[in-house]
């Protein structure tokens, strides 16, 4: 069993509602169980075409699956919340990005884990924060595009 953290984002339709049925169908998943999840913010998009605010949020996993299996989960999850790749970076329903798998390393055409650019990423780093202080001194140095939502998501039960 291995602790997992997968980082979620929404920024089109019910952004809120994305990130909540994301949690909710991880917490479907056999071999999987939601122990956490960060509060949410309110984040500026960055890279891509000019587009609307994203929410984001981290969620924690103790899980026996492998990290392939989750990027298969990943994909069924934004899958089902209607995703649409139109724009490359484009706005999107929702993303679900495995970011870190306990200790493992992947460098594989499809799949690089930690993810590759969590560390500069200021919306996935205080979030991820926020569950796993470990990473606290990996904040990058500008923060001012992560806000807090006020939101809080709902585990499974
Ligand atoms: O990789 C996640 C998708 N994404 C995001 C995101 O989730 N939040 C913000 N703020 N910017 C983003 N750019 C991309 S691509």
């Amino acid at each position: 069993m291995r602790r997992a953290y997968l980082g979620i984002g929404s920024n089109l339709g019910d952004r809120a509602a994305h990130l909540q049925g994301a949690v909710e169908a991880l917490g479907r998943v056999d071999g999987l169980r939601v122990v956490a999840a960060s509060p949410v913010y309110e984040t500026s998009p960055v890279g891509g075409p000019p587009q609307p605010d994203f929410l984001n949020a981290v969620v924690a996993v103790d899980t026996e699956l492998s990290a392939r299996v989750l990027l298969e989960v990943a994909h069924l999850i934004e899958a089902a919340a209607e995703r649409v790749r139109t724009v490359r970076w484009g706005p999107r329903t929702l993303d679900v990005d495995v970011l870190l798998v306990g200790d493992e390393q992947i460098d594989e055409p499809d799949l690089v884990v930690p993810h590759p650019r969590m560390a500069e990423r200021a919306f996935v780093m205080v979030p991820l924060a926020d569950l796993a202080p470990e990473w606290e001194d990996r904040l990058p140095a500008d923060t001012a595009s992560v806000r807090p939502a006020g939101l809080t998501l709902v585990l499974p039960e």
